[in-house]
């Protein structure tokens, strides 16, 4: 693969998933997920390279083309698979940057890792990058990509954006290689956030602890200019509208329904099994208003899917085994003998199924003590065009910018959530439908492919 290509995605990992068929033969699939489908359309156009972890440590693959664009993997030792992703960022940033509702934990040796892993991505991105190509890296595993990739490659457009919120002042000072984390996004020519108060989190820092001059948006950073703004990210709206009307998903969700024996209500819940995306918190408070018949077992159920994640890191397992104690206590003192009132999956569901159980869902809870965005309530809207249900969406979710017009709650205070839980199952079917259609316009209009347009048409503009 002599070519090089004039765009180029840095991620951590790539986009394609390794099927091993029974013969031994060895192929590469597509892995679902918006921002895949958002950016291979640009990839095939430009001539594009994606640098990334193929997902397997200790082990070499050479680069490849995939659906008319370069794969480029990036290896990763067991090690630094445990130093550089599980330990700093996803023991340590990833808490932090959530508001720390889970301790983090700092050690000098996953610093290490990191900035090594961080150094070999940002080699394999200046060595398939054509001349002035754009490069665009991703997430808080790769913050000090920008500012290794310009020193190697000045020539280059570099952007950024972080998935993940950016934490308020006095948290991110507690990190021990605040600088350095600083500096390395400033390498970039335009920085993305989620939302404008992680933007301002992020510049506020820079005026306080570097020397670098900072106006409005603008951060002057030796000869270049680095400006930090927000992108809110979405989905494929429309492909997830078209999915939820189909037959096949039409038909698993009447299956769907007939399992749970054609509940009056059907609450639903869809996150990664992770703490910062309030189950504890949410499960509780389902919980009290099945013990208080406020919600009727024989005629609620919550269907909760919480799809495995991070499952070696402490944090993870401890909240797991706490999500098990939890919903099994429920459900054994408020069930009936037939189906319990949690139905409770720790399991991935193909594509199909999720938008099978938007679909049928009368309320979607999504109550994260702290998240960049969540694509999940943004995808429970898009499988409603006939704007029944009704979406409950934490106030700490980036999405509570956009749709102002779910139903918010502080998912710290648990009282506060039932009454809300019970408005969005009681309020009357005008009111709800008020507020599907006005959640509706928003998903409607603003999709991933806007998003993606919009931050790469800034860049182009910004790094002539
Ligand atoms: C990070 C930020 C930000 C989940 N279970 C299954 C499944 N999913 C899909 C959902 C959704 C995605 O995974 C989860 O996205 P979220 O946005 O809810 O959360 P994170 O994974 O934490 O994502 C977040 C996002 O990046 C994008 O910038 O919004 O704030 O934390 O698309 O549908 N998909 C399938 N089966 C499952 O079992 N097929």
């Amino acid at each position: 693969m002599s070519e090089r290509a004039h765009f180029v995605v840095v991620a951590n990992r790539l986009p394609v998933d390794r099927v091993v068929a029974d013969d031994g033969t060895v192929d590469w699939n597509t892995s679902p997920g918006g921002l895949v489908t958002a950016l291979e359309p640009v990839m095939r156009r430009e001539g594009g390279a994606w640098v990334g972890w193929h997902g397997a440590p200790d082990e070499e693959v050479q680069p490849f083309t995939h659906d008319g664009y370069a794969i480029v993997p990036v290896p990763l030792s067991s090690s630094e698979f445990e130093e550089y992703y599980e330990g700093f960022s996803n023991a340590t940033l990833w808490p932090l940057f959530h508001d720390t509702v889970a301790f983090p934990e700092f050690h000098r040796e996953w610093w290490d890792a990191y900035l090594i892993v961080n150094r070999r991505f940002a080699e394999a991105a200046a060595e398939v990058a054509a001349e002035g190509a754009t490069v665009w890296v991703q997430d808080y595993q790769l913050q000090l990509v920008p500012r290794l990739l310009r020193e190697l490659r000045p020539d280059l457009k570099i952007g950024f954006f972080l998935h993940i919120p950016f934490p308020p002042v006095e948290l991110f000072l507690q990190l021990p290689w605040r600088r350095q984390i600083l500096e390395g996004l400033l390498g970039a020519d335009l920085v993305g956030f989620q939302v404008a108060g992680a933007a301002s989190n992020f510049l506020r820092l820079v005026r306080l602890r570097t020397e670098h001059k900072v106006e409005r948006h603008h951060v002057q950073v030796g000869d270049h200019v680095c400006r930090a703004k927000s992108y809110p990210i979405s989905i494929d709206t429309e492909g997830f509208r078209e999915l939820a009307e189909s037959p096949a998903a039409i038909a698993e969700a009447e299956a769907l329904l007939s399992d749970l024996g054609h509940p009056k209500v059907v609450l639903l819940g869809v996150d990664r099994l992770d703490y910062t995306k309030g189950l504890r918190q949410r499960i509780r408070a389902v919980g009290e208003l099945f013990a208080e018949g406020r919600l009727d077992p024989a005629e609620v159920v919550f269907m909760q899917v919480a799809t495995p994640s991070r499952e070696r890191v402490e944090e993870y397992r401890r909240l797991r085994d706490d999500i098990d104690l939890l919903v099994g206590r429920i459900n054994s003192e408020f069930g009936g003998v037939g189906r319990p009132p949690i139905v409770y999956r720790h399991a991935g569901f193909p594509r199909q199924t999720m938008a099978a159980m938007y679909r049928i869902a009368d309320v979607a809870l999504v109550t994260p003590l702290r998240d960049g965005m969540n694509l999940v309530a943004k995808e429970y809207v898009a499988c409603h065009p006939g704007l029944d249900g009704a979406l409950v969406l934490s106030e700490f979710a980036g999405a509570a910018r956009e749709l102002k017009q779910a139903y918010l709650v502080n998912p710290y205070d648990i009282n506060g959530m039932k009454d809300v839980v019970m408005r969005a199952v009681e309020d009357p079917p005008e009111e709800r439908r008020k507020r599907m259609r006005a959640l509706q316009k928003q998903v409607g209009t603003h999709t991933i492919d806007a998003w993606a347009d919009n931050f790469l048409g800034d860049l182009k503009h910004y790094a002539r």
